[in-house]
């Protein structure tokens, strides 16, 4: 397959696609004869076809990685000029902002105006952020005794595999490196199936900015072949993964082959508190945005919404007129708040979970189907309607299982011990956000919460400066802020004697 292909994206962006592997700083063909055909999910028609990765070819990125680990021009760079590539990746982003948005708003669906204010910002941020790290992380020196003394030096991890889903296909992609450039590890990432194509920007920009070859190899590939063969190998020293709590569990079998270090940030059952003397238009909005924006595929969506009953009945009225009054559209609709799901598979996922809840008795206030536009041009779009479901009980599937669309529940609460029991009464613990007036509420609740991260007021808010991830079986580890590069590098402590006869 050629290396390139010139495309002209919906929006009128042309642009030269690159197809293959990134390996070593070139494109190469993939060696097993496997492709990945992208679709827009707005049309269900192609977009372009990309090499997928075997196992022989994922092996050759491993060496690839490790040959760049041990090679003087990354192993000897000075930090700060670790750090000034990165800054220059974030200006290349900068500069083809408007190209990455458009590539990612129409392989995931969603609108471009949010790839390009939300996701683009995030990206850049994230690399520029962990940028200034680079040469600030230290180790300590540490007195034993008048004649000894011990040092620690922060050392990179090794070989990286990174393994990413698709609901933030750019800046997942920078979530991972980040952290992992600025300790000095070398990277092998592997984008999900479902959106391939902005990491290949990302490589040639990687390119661009200088980084020697090896140290960044990006594998587009199936999650059961390449996904499998670079969680497995031999010569990685770490997985890094963001996406299903059951591949998650996969991924640790496999990385104990070879007692890999691992992170991962998996799925959430996220609960958003709404008490009595919360604001009520401040709850009604972050309840809104924290489960219906990005299509409702976000692993911190609040989608377990519990309500004190005494505001019940306002509260619901003001959330389904919010719910009903956004555009559903496609991406390229400067209106369109939501887009297409990004696959069939999820589409269909989605609609069936609405099924499970209706057959368990529940409600659906609003939505609760598929969406038509009536544009014909997406008469096959993934489009699904965003749906408020009422009447369950918490042990329903649709109370207890990630639904990963827009698909919300609403249960109400009498107790403030009796909201956290039942907000706690998951599997999960990744985001969970607290609506009240009462600060004393808001900190004791916070405590109370088990999740990772908590917002108080608000819902979904995410900065390269604070930390991320999950407890129970949302994940293991952090990224972002300081906290990410723990992930990324590893304490050596060397022992001296200074003393001759001790
Ligand atoms: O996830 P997978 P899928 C949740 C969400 C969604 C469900 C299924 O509930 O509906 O997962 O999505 C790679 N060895 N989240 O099927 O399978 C795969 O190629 C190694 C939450 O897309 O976990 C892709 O790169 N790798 C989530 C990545 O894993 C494997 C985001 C994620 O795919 C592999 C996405 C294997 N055996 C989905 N199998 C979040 N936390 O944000 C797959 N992969």
């Amino acid at each position: 397959m050629a290396s390139f292909r010139e495309i002209t994206a919906p929006n009128g962006q042309r642009y030269q696609q690159p197809t293959g592997l990134f390996i070593n700083n070139e494109f190469v063909p993939a060696t097993g004869g496997q492709s990945i055909t992208s679709l827009d999910p707005a049309t269900d028609k192609p977009i372009a076809t990309v090499d997928a990765a075997s196992a022989a070819d994922v092996d050759r990125a491993v060496q690839a990685a490790k040959a760049a680990l041990a090679h003087p021009s990354w192993k000897l760079l000075p930090a700060t000029d670790r750090g000034q590539l990165m800054a220059r990746l974030a200006d290349l982003l900068e500069q083809n902002r408007e190209l990455l948005a458009t590539i990612d708003a129409w392989d995931n669906g969603k609108p471009y105006h949010v790839a390009f204010e939300e996701d683009l910002t995030e990206a850049i941020g994230t690399i520029r952020y962990y940028s200034g790290w680079a040469d600030k992380t230290f180790g300590q020196t540490i007195n034993t005794t008048p004649q000894k003394f011990a040092y620690t030096i922060r050392q990179p991890v090794g070989v990286v595999g990174q393994i990413i889903p698709w609901n933030y296909p750019l800046s997942m992609a920078t979530w991972k490196l980040g952290p992992a450039l600025a300790c000095g590890n070398s990277v092998v990432l592997k984008p999900a199936e479902q959106t391939p194509l902005s990491a290949l920007i990302l490589g040639k920009l990687i390119k661009e900015a200088g980084f020697p070859p090896g140290v960044v190899n990006i594998v587009n590939g199936y999650g059961r072949d390449a996904g499998a063969a670079l969680a497995s190998h031999p010569l990685v020293d770490k997985v890094a993964f963001t996406g299903s709590t059951g591949t998650a569990r996969e991924i640790m079998k496999m990385a104990a082959g070879s007692l890999k270090n691992i992170t991962l940030e998996t799925g959430g059952k996220s609960p958003l508190l709404v008490f009595p003397d919360a604001d009520m238009d401040q709850a009604v909005k972050w309840s809104h945005f924290g489960i219906m924006s990005n299509q409702g595929q976000i692993c911190t969506a609040t989608s377990r919404i519990f309500v004190h009953r005494k505001i019940l009945p306002t509260f619901l009225e003001n959330f389904k007129k919010a719910v009903e009054s956004v555009k559903i559209g496609d991406q390229w609709d400067e209106s369109t708040f939501q887009g297409p799901q990004v696959t069939r598979p999820q589409y269909e996922r989605i609609l069936s979970f609405i099924e499970i809840a209706k057959s368990e008795g529940a409600t659906i206030l609003t939505g609760g189907a598929a969406h038509a536009l009536s544009d014909p041009k997406n008469k096959n779009g993934y489009f699904v309607k965003p749906t408020v479901i009422t009447d369950v009980t918490d042990s329903m599937r649709i109370v207890q299982e990630e639904v990963f669309g827009p698909v919300v529940v609403i249960l109400p609460f009498d107790t403030e011990e009796e909201a956290i029991q039942r907000a706690n009464n998951t599997t999960y613990g990744l985001g969970a956000a607290v609506f009240t007036t009462d600060l004393e509420r808001a900190h004791r609740v916070s405590a109370e919460l088990e999740s990772g991260m908590v917002w108080v007021n608000s819902s979904q808010d995410c900065d390269p400066r604070i930390p991320f991830g999950g407890v129970k079986q949302s994940g293991i580890g952090r990224e972002l802020g300081e906290a990410g590069l723990e992930a990324y590098s590893q304490i050596k402590a060397v022992h001296v004697n200074m003393g001759t006869k001790l």
